[in-house]
Formats: C-alpha cells, sequence, structure tokens
C-alpha cells in the first residue's frame, strides 16, 4: 500500500496479543511505512509483544505501567533516544477495571477501583500526551489517538465504572485537543463496538453483545479489529490534519440507533 505514514515515527501503548486493537492499528501503520516502538506491561505478555514487534522491525519495545509517572517518563526518553528527539503519532489503546468491578452493581464500586479504572484508562492518556507534547513539537506537530467505548455515553449493563472512565477520558480528548491544537498536535477517539479481544473474551455474555450488534446496528453485523485499524489510520494521517477533538465511530452503526 502507497506509503502515508512513510518517514513517520510511532509510539503504540496497548498491546498484549495479536488479537490487541492496538495490534491492528500498529500493523496497518507499519504497512504504511511508519517506524514504530511499542510499550508492554508485564513480564507475562513481554514475550508475544517482542515477538509481534520484531515482525515490524521496531526499534524500541520496552515496559510501561501507566500507574507509573517514573515508567512513562523512562519511556519518552527512551523514545526520544531512538527517535532522534521527535515522536508523530501516538497510539493509546489501554484500559483497566477490576474483574469484579465489571459484573454487578456499578453502585457497589469501591473507591480504591473507583481510582484505579480511572488512573489505568482515563489519567493514562492525559500523562502520556504531555511526556509526548515535547517530542511532537520537535517535529511541527503530530497525531494522539486513543480507543473509547459508548459505555462511556449510555448505561451498558456491567460496563460499570469502565463507562466512567471512558466518559472521562472523552472529555480528556477535547480538552488536550485544545491545549496541544497550538503546537500542531491533533487528538482523536475512536469508538469501537465490541471485539473479541483479550480484554473483551473474558467478559460475561460477549458472544450476546455481539449478536444484538448483528440484529440492532444499521449493517447488522459486528466489528473486526482491522476495520479499527483503517480508522485508525485515516486520523492519523494527513488527511485528518482538519480534525481534532473528535470521536469515529466504528461500530456498524450501532450507536445511532435508538432501539
Ligand atoms: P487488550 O487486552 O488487547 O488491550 C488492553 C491493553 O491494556 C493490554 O495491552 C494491557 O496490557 C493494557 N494495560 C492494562 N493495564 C495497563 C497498565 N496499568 N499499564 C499499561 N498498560 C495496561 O484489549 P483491547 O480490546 O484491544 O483494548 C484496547 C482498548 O480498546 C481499550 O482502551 C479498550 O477499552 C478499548 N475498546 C475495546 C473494545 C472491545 O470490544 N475489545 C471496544 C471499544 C474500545
Ligand atoms: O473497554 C472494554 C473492556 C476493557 C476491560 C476489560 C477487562 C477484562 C479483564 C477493562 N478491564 C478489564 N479487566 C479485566 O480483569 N470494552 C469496550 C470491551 C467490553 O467490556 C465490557 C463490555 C464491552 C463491550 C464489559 C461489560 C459489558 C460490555
Amino acid at each position: 500500500m502507497a506509503g502515508r505514514f512513510e518517514g513517520k515515527q510511532a509510539l503504540v501503548l496497548g498491546v498484549a496479543n495479536r488479537r490487541s486493537i492496538a495490534w491492528a492499528i500498529a500493523r496497518r501503520l507499519a504497512e504504511e511505512g511508519a517506524q514504530l516502538a511499542f510499550t508492554y506491561q508485564g513480564e507475562r505478555i513481554e514475550k508475544s509483544v517482542r515477538e509481534l514487534a520484531e515482525s515490524v522491525s521496531s526499534p524500541l519495545v520496552t515496559e510501561c505501567d501507566v500507574r507509573s509517572d517514573d515508567d512513562v517518563a523512562r519511556v519518552f526518553s527512551e523514545v526520544g533516544g531512538v527517535f532522534g528527539g521527535g515522536l508523530d503519532l501516538l497510539v493509546h489503546s489501554v484500559a483497566f477495571a477490576a474483574a469484579e468491578d465489571l459484573e454487578g452493581r456499578f453502585t457497589d464500586t469501591p473507591r480504591d477501583r473507583f481510582w484505579l479504572a480511572l488512573d489505568v484508562s482515563a489519567y493514562s492518556l492525559v500523562i502520556c500526551a504531555r511526556a509526548a507534547e515535547p517530542l511532537m513539537e520537535a517535529r511541527g506537530g503530530g497525531g494522539v489517538l486513543t480507543m473509547t467505548y459508548l459505555g462511556g455515553e449510555r448505561a451498558v449493563p456491567h460496563y460499570n465504572v469502565m463507562g466512567v472512565a471512558k466518559a472521562a477520558l472523552d472529555a480528556s480528548v477535547r480538552y488536550l485537543a485544545w491545549d496541544l491544537g497550538l503546537k500542531g498536535i491533533r487528538v482523536n477517539a475512536i469508538s469501537a463496538g465490541p471485539v473479541r479481544t483479550l480484554a473483551a473474551r473474558s467478559i460475561a455474555g460477549f458472544t450476546t453483545m455481539e449478536e444484538i450488534v448483528e440484529q440492532r446496528a444499521p449493517l447488522h453485523r459486528h466489528i473486526e479489529a482491522d476495520d479499527v485499524g483503517s480508522a485508525a489510520a485515516y486520523l492519523l494521517s494527513d488527511d485528518a490534519r482538519n480534525v481534532t477533538g473528535t470521536t469515529l465511530y466504528v461500530d456498524s452503526g450501532y450507536h445511532s440507533m435508538g432501539m
């Protein structure tokens, strides 16, 4: 494919395995010429991320727990090192809530696990955007992309505290877009329909959610991670040079329905 990302340098957070949405995005960026650095969280997934990164000749694979200010600072300093002090693109595809909070009642969410979900799933975008800012400014601008879900705007049964975290993430996209627009940095989100990833597979009733999409969405089919890859490539490319602070829905039109 023609290289929309020839000469572009990207950092991707959130690959766990080959099913990850972050991997579908990374593969697409690589196919179109981007050079990619990756972070992973925890030794358990290090091997699979290193293998995937190697397949796209990545110059950097490094650990990052987004709850740690020190990890984030180190990662962006390493990125500056391998990318000659610059960065064009940042893909943020990270979320976490305790498994017990994705079932039962939202009402019962304890304080510590409420903040855990908000920390990993929303604040992490803010700290990463701040760390990316000087590197992107050095390149005369850049693009930031995060992954959200309809459960941040409507009550989706069992999404619970993750919905509250996505609402904070969505608002963060708009405020970051305002601040960073001055530097030529665009900040957007993709709202994906249910995709069968590691994070999604463990969720009870996932098959039912796919079936509901197939029944009720205008296109009557569920989406694939590669559909998100295509939309991500658009938002991160120069084709979207005047698009910022927005959410692009990749959900077969499900969000547009009232019944
Ligand atoms: P995934 O499990 O492949 O990715 C989630 C990633 O978050 C993993 O790589 C995991 O290591 C990382 N992560 C969790 N806690 C972290 C921490 N403390 N520090 C750093 N990384 C951490 O699942 P996915 O479905 O590809 O999820 C990616 C994004 O897409 C998430 O933001 C998710 O909310 C969003 N999303 C998913 C779906 C879906 O149905 N799968 C739909 C819409 C949005
Ligand atoms: O954002 C998500 C899932 C994110 C997620 C998944 C897990 C599972 C394993 C965050 N934290 C965890 N913690 C774990 O321990 N999605 C959009 C997928 C998803 O999750 C749901 C959904 C949908 C859709 C949970 C309940 C209802 C619908």
